[in-house]
């Protein structure tokens, strides 16, 4: 291990499980054991020293066809036959040991992605257990349903069952690689599904540790795989591999279309979390205290890494100097760290690529005349540990970068406005549909903007929030379907339609 990461570690005391669990190369999880291929490594970056932390498997199309024929021996075989209250009895086993696994998860997804550990803690993993705890209740509840047919002479038996899709293939995002992999797992596997996941080749280390804790708990072998490797090569082979039945992915939405299209080649079901660019009203009659605190968590969580970030401010013109200062001070006063140390709030970003295509923004919004206000003064970063400051500009307007692109990292963008006509609609100019906030202290001025917004997802007074029993997802180049939420049964679950003919009273006897 590299000497700077060993000294990083050493300092935030990781614990040796977690050490042991990265200090080697990383293979694929296919048909209940980690397997390596192929010594083809894809290098680990670790965000905070930008040092070398291990290899992972650099997966090919044959790693893809083993996995998904793993995949379809389970669902023919013990998995597909078990009885439903087995299935939940495993799932909530698996969410138990990640509830034990918990320190270690944390550290993984820390040292990973660069996120900070309280983070990690408190949302990656809660949110995971919480996922699989709620999925695991649907088990027992996917029934189909009788009908008394209406339009059919004579005696006919109508009636429908609910069946598992078959194979899922999730491709999973770097900025919640756990918590997006519960997203699709859990709800796969309360269907009855068997599932390949396909992490980003940037973030494999959790995935890889719920695979292990998968066969720990009991799961048969294959239900539950994981193929490492780039994702224009094993993403792509899952989209169009013909024992795939579903997809379900989550990313930008350059790529999301990619897959999409590659799916739709071999008809697969399909499931598209995208980018987002995501607005927030503060209107006259907001709490400003109530609001600069909620938008600074809603944009600099996971420093910004997040899709459904409230990243553009319209606030109304008599509280806009008042909600900027409190924007400014709460946003000079974010603790800024390593990802281990647990009072960091603003940490690394995930890679120095993706930081450079954060400052690229801040220096289009520097050039195209938004109003400085806090953070990074010009595009070069002066720091060595991959961390950008949270910045914010203001007096921002939609033919600028800031307000138009997913930037993706810890910038936010503030602009005045007049009339609730004219917030809502420069909220819902642009392409995206995934979030939107208002803030206000006015019921009616609340309810009237939750309707208006173009958005899958309406937040009041406050931000980011998620729950198992809410559907997340977003509309326009956002992606449609839905992760969480009973509306996201039925894309990994197939309807059938069934008629009886009763003999001796159908009009052909
Ligand atoms: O996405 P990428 P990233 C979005 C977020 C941002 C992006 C960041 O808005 O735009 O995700 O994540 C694989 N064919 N969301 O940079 O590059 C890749 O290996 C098939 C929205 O990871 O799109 C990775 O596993 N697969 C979300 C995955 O696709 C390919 C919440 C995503 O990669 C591929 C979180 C290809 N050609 C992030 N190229 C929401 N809306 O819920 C890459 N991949």
């Amino acid at each position: 291990m590299e000497k700077r990461i060993a000294s990083y570690f050493s300092q935030f005391k990781v614990p040796a499980e977690v050490i042991s669990f990265v200090d080697r190369p990383v293979g694929h999880y296919i048909g209940g054991s980690e397997v390596h291929t192929t010594s083809d490594q894809i290098d680990l970056i670790e965000p905070f020293t930008c040092e070398r932390l291990t290899g992972v498997a650099n997966g090919t199309v044959a790693d893809v066809d083993l996995a998904v024929r793993s995949a379809r021996s389970a669902l023919t075989g013990e998995w597909g036959r078990l009885p439903p209250l087995e299935r939940q009895r495993l799932i909530l086993r698996l969410a138990d040991a990640i509830e034990t696994d918990a320190d270690v998860l944390s550290h993984l997804e820390s040292i990973d992605v660069g996120k900070s550990i309280s983070e990690a803690r408190s949302i990656d993993v809660a949110g995971a257990i919480a996922n699989l705890q709620y999925f695991a209740g649907w088990t027992s509840k996917l029934d189909g349903r009788t009908t008394k047919a209406v339009a059919l002479p004579g005696e006919t038996l109508t009636y429908t069952v609910k069946e598992p899709v078959g194979v899922v293939a999730a491709i999973i995002p770097w900025n919640f690689p756990l918590q997006i992999l519960s997203w699709k797992l859990a709800a796969a596997l309360a269907c009855g599904c068997t599932i390949v996941c396909k992490p980003s080749e940037q973030t494999p280390l959790s995935a890889m540790r719920v695979a292990h804790l998968a066969a720990m708990v009991g799961f048969p072998a294959g239900v539950i795989n994981v193929v490492n490797g780039f994702g224009h090569v094993i993403g792509q082979a899952l989209a169009a591999h013909k024992g795939v039945d579903k997809v379900s992915f989550t990313g930008s939405t350059p790529v999301g279309k990619a897959v999409g299209k590659t799916s739709l080649d071999s008809m697969k079901r399909l499931t598209l979390e995208l980018g987002g660019k995501s607005p927030v009203i503060v209107t006259g009659k907001a709490n400003l205290d109530r609001a600069a605190s909620a938008i600074l968590s809603g944009v600099f969580l996971n420093s910004g890494q997040v899709c459904d970030a409230g990243s553009r401010v319209y606030v109304h013109r008599s509280v806009h100097e008042e909600l900027v200062h409190k924007l400014w001070t709460g946003a000079e006063n974010l603790p800024v760290g390593a990802g281990l140390d647990p009072a960091s709030k603003i940490t690394p970003l995930v890679s120095p690529a993706h930081r450079n295509k954060v400052f690229d923004h801040i220096g289009s919004a520097h050039a195209e005349g938004a109003e400085f206000v806090t953070g990074e003064m010009d595009s070069e970063s002066q720091r060595s540990d991959g961390i950008v400051r949270p910045t914010i500009f203001d007096n921002c307007s939609e033919n600028m970068r800031i307000f138009r692109d997913e930037i993706f990292g810890p910038v936010l963008g503030v602009s005045h406005y007049d009339t609730l006509d004219e917030a809502t609609d420069r909220a819902n100019s642009g392409d995206f549909g995934l979030a939107a906030a208002v803030y206000s202290e006015n019921i009616d001025e609340t309810i009237m903007l939750s309707r208006r917004l173009k958005a899958g997802n309406i937040y009041i007074n406050a931000h980011g929030l998620l729950d198992p029993t809410m559907p997340f997802g977003g509309l326009g180049a956002s992606g449609f379907g839905k992760d969480m939420g009973a509306e996201q049964l039925d894309g990994f679950l197939s309807t059938k339609s069934i008629y009886v003919q009763v003999a001796g009273h159908s009009t052909t006897d």
